[in-house]
């Protein structure tokens, strides 16, 4: 999950500049998108995410230690991982950017926030651009395992980071 994951932060710190919807409104009057989905945060999120992944396959292919935990060397299938990383940091912010569009049907400003749905849109995002090029991954027990507990622990997570952003003076509002 670590590219999804990252993809959005690094998104966030390397965007700007030109918007993806070019400045356009759509049938409404509103933004397609708006400001806060440009070129560049999405190509240096994906690249960022995907960077963080190769890092994972190359970590898993020689096995490592966390914490005195060995943990064993998978000799994974590069090109398929490679594939699965690529599908993770980009389907997060596809995902996002498919939230955007609806927030901006229901009137909603860049930037207002849509509880559940902003945390764990990049979460969908992942997962359905992964299951494209990847079904198989999606019959396992232990997936679904892992499936449960970020479904769980992501929301918990962003509301912790924004807490804490919001006592180091980073963030206006504690959610
Ligand atoms: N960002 C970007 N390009 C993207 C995604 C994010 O440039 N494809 C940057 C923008 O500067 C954005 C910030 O990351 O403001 C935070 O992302 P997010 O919370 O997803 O955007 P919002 O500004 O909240 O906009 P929206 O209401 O559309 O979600
Ligand atoms: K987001
Ligand atoms: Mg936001």
């Amino acid at each position: 999950m670590l590219p999804a994951y990252l993809s959005n932060p690094f998104a966030a710190v390397f965007g700007g500049g030109k918007p993806i919807d070019w400045g356009k409104t759509y049938k409404d009057g509103r933004r397609i998108l708006g400001d806060g989905k440009t070129y560049r945060g999405l190509f240096s999120g994906i690249f960022c995410g995907f960077i963080a992944g190769c890092i994972e396959i190359w970590l898993s292919s020689r096995g490592f230690e966390v914490m005195g935990i060995k943990m064993p060397a998978f000799g994974p299938d590069y090109k398929s991982s490679l594939i699965i990383v690529l599908a993770l940091a980009s389907g997060a912010l596809f995902g996002d950017m498919f939230k955007s569009f609806f927030k901006r049907r229901m009137g909603l400003k860049r930037g207002a926030s849509l509880p559940l749905v902003d945390q764990l849109d990049f979460v969908v995002g992942a997962w359905v651009f992964t299951y494209l090029v990847a079904p198989e991954w999606f019959v396992s027990n232990f997936t679904h395992g892992i499936m449960l507990t970020v479904i769980i622990i992501t929301p918990l997570l962003h509301l912790a980071t924004n807490i804490i952003g919001y006592f180091i003076g980073v963030k206006k509002e504690p959610w």
